[in-house]
Parts: structure tokens; sequence; C-alpha cells
């Protein structure tokens, strides 16, 4: 689901077990009508069977990208990029490419790759879902401009053998028990709705010497560094303090990230704990 069009009404973008990728727009009644099939090059984007199409900014230029897995069953790739060339309200693709893990193309089963900042270190990672149910966490060790994707972790391990763990599974990301934090929601091929709680448990944790950054806790930051970070910063009466971020005392402040993982760009009213040492 995403404002495809920029008419502030949600849309969907549709992929299906024959590869293609299909736009239905919001009407101004709040219902779904057919606009065709996404097209690159002037011709019907076909990915092999159960294309999975998820919109996110990839190199963030300000217009939306299709990221795109499919089925691929033998294929030498199977999670492509559309990257935009037209603008973020009409947007225009004319070539793909693959994207890439270590240099090579993910080669998975039926990928349905999103994007998620699962660290909260302020670049977009990609989760990857696959074959047999697992999900994978590929932290972004480049830019978010220019992510650079290596190793996982999987979230969710395969299971090849009892096909009751999610299998395979659709990903979304979404704060369903209203805790802040963002939990997982996953399909599956038989009906099925997982929901995996984010149980990250808060606390502070301080390496001396270093800036450190780990899932749900508060990040203990150099001065220096938190200057290199986006976002806009509060001190504990809630003042904004961003335009003094690189001079500021040492303390407890909040920082408020900007976020686009959700097919749409927001500030969300959360505000993370910073340490200043
Ligand atoms: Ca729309
Ligand atoms: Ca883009
Ligand atoms: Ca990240
Ligand atoms: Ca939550």
């Amino acid at each position: 689901m995403c404002d495809w069009n920029d008419d502030d009404s949600l849309d969907l973008i549709v992929g299906e077990r024959l590869g293609y990728l299909t736009w239905f727009r919001r009407t101004g009644t709040g219902e779904l009508t057919s606009e065709g099939r996404v097209q690159a090059g002037g011709i019907d984007i076909h990915t092999d069977n159960n294309s999975w199409p998820f919109v996110t900014d990839w190199n963030e230029d300000g217009r939306k990208d299709l990221l795109v897995g499919q089925e691929g069953i033998g294929d030498p790739s199977n999670v492509f990029l559309y990257l935009n060339e037209g603008t973020s309200s009409a947007p225009v693709f004319t070539d793909t490419t693959r994207v890439l893990r270590s240099g090579a193309p993910f080669r998975d089963y039926r990928c349905a790759p999103v994007t998620e900042d699962l660290d909260l270190d302020g670049r977009k990672d990609l989760v990857l879902g696959e074959w047999y149910s697992s999900v994978r966490w590929y932290e972004n060790s480049g830019t978010n401009a220019d992510p650079v994707l290596t190793t996982f972790i999987n979230l969710v391990p395969p299971d090849p053998d009892s096909f009751l763990n999610g299998n395979p599974p659709r990903i979304n990301f979404a704060d369903w028990d209203g805790d802040i934090d963002r939990d997982m929601i996953t399909c599956d091929y038989y009906g099925s709705v997982f929901l995996r709680r984010n149980i990250t448990v808060v606390g502070v944790e301080e390496e001396p010497g270093s800036s450190v950054a780990r899932p749900g806790l508060p990040t203990v930051m150099r001065a220096p560094d938190l200057a290199q970070l986006s976002g806009r910063v509060f001190d504990n009466s809630g003042r904004d303090v961003t335009d003094q971020r690189r001079s500021l005392s040492p303390g407890v402040y909040f920082i408020q990230r900007k976020w686009s993982s959700d097919q749409v760009t927001k500030w969300p009213s959360v505000r993370r704990l910073i340490v200043v040492e």
C-alpha cells in the first residue's frame, strides 16, 4: 500500500502469481480502480511468478522507487530495483538493476524484500522473506542513498519441514501493540497471519570511548557524532535544540528521526533517548 500518485490517498500496487504488477488507484470516494499494469520502458513489468512489489525511495532522491521480488526458481536474480526517472507523483521506469548482497544477486526463492531501519541507526536495512519461512535482516553498512548489504541475521529461521512458521512469508512492519516499537506481521501461502512483537528490552548500556547504537536501547553518543545525524534534537524539557547540536553540553536528549519505510515519509511522534557524553 502506498500513495502512488501523491494525492494523499493510499493506493495499492499489487503483485500476483503470474508476475505482473498492477496499480489500483484510490478514488475520491475511497474505492479502488485499476489503472493497469506498472510498466518499465513502455512494457508491462513481468517478473517470474509471485511478484512482490515494495515501494520505497531506494536512492533517497525524493522519488519513490520499486523494489521487486519474485519466485525465480533457478533464476540468476530474484530481487530487482526499478529507479524512478519520472516524478514522485508520476513514476516512470525505464530499466531495472539487480539488488546485490556481497556483490552477488539474491538467488533465494520467492523473495519478498522490504526496507526497514531495524537497528534504528538512521539507515534503512533490507528485510527479506524467502522460501521456507525465513525472514532475514540485512543490515545496511552503506548509506541511505547507496545501501550496502552483506551478511544477514535470521529474524525467523527457515522451516523446510513443517511449513507451520509462515511459509513463504509476506512482510509488513507496524506498531501493532502501540508500545512505540514496530512489530512484524507476515502472512503465508496457507492463509495464516503471524504477529511477531518487537520485544527489545529498554535499558542503558554504555561502552566508554565509542558511540554505541543498539537496537531499542538509548544511544550514547559523542557530540561530534551527533552533528552527523539527521533528525530533530530536543532537550529534556522538550525544547528543540537541533540548531545547537554541534555544541551541545553533555546530558540527556531526545532525537526524532524522519522515516519512510512504510510507503510514506513522516515525522513519528516517537523521540528516541540519546545520551551525549
Ligand atoms: Ca494516491
Ligand atoms: Ca528514488
Ligand atoms: Ca539500519
Ligand atoms: Ca510495537
